[in-house]
């Protein structure tokens, strides 16, 4: 299998983590999105969205991350992705409200303002932005820190793909300056959930999130 991506995105870093944890041969195929590379006719070609990751299976071909990470789980039994039908609508709930919620109204923005616009000289973040991301993460970190204050994992005790999908964006707390401090349960979760050696095989080795 070949994943089109890019390292330091959270989508792309967190179906690697899934790979190398389960111990899933993923090659790895860089699209730098730094110079529009999933924008050309071939990229196109694998994903018309022009968005990384895409995931190559032989004739198959899967972009959106949370189902590239569901596809390469299904693969061989695990504990991430339990072959248990109320198990599975659970996870595919959280990758979900991490999708919809999580990363792109929290995460995401905060990220892209603190982080990525340094990086790639975009000028000083959005105030309004900030603000409104900061709201939304605030409102996020407290139904996690509700739900993890009760559990010790998103779906249960085991982790699972949910708990790798919602804790990505967090590698990056300190750059992007997420307000972690309120919310000890998240905190000692995503402190269990970042000591799998997984992330550290597939860590980039660029600073910034894209
Ligand atoms: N929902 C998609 C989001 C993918 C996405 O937004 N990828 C970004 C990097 S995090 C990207 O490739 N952006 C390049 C572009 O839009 O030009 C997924 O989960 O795979």
């Amino acid at each position: 299998m070949k994943l089109y991506g890019f390292p330091p995105s959270p989508n792309t870093w967190k179906v690697r983590a899934v790979a190398s944890h389960l111990g899933a041969p993923l090659e790895l195929e860089f699209v730098d999105l730094s110079k529009g590379a999933s924008h050309t006719s071939a990229y196109l070609a694998l994903n018309p969205t022009g968005r990384t990751p895409t995931l190559v299976d032989g004739d198959f071909k899967l972009w959106e991350s949370n189902a590239i990470m569901q596809y390469i789980a299904s693969k061989n039994a695990n504990s991430l992705w339990p072959n248990d039908a109320q198990k599975r609508a659970d996870i595919t709930r959280w990758q979900c409200w991490q999708l919809a919620h999580w990363g792109a109204e929290a995460c995401q923005p905060l990220t892209f303002q603190r982080l990525v616009k340094k990086f790639m000289n975009l000028g000083p973040p959005d105030a309004a932005i900030v603000a409104t991301a900061t709201e939304a993460f605030n409102k996020g970190a407290k139904v996690l820190d509700a739900h993890l204050a009760k559990q010790p994992s998103l779906v249960g005790k085991d982790l699972t793909l949910a708990d790798f999908a919602v804790a990505v964006p967090l590698f990056y707390a300190k750059e992007a300056d997420l307000p972690l401090g309120p919310y000890a349960h998240l905190r000692r979760w995503f402190e269990r959930v970042s000591a799998l050696p997984a992330w550290r095989e597939t860590a980039p080795q660029m600073p910034a999130a894209a």
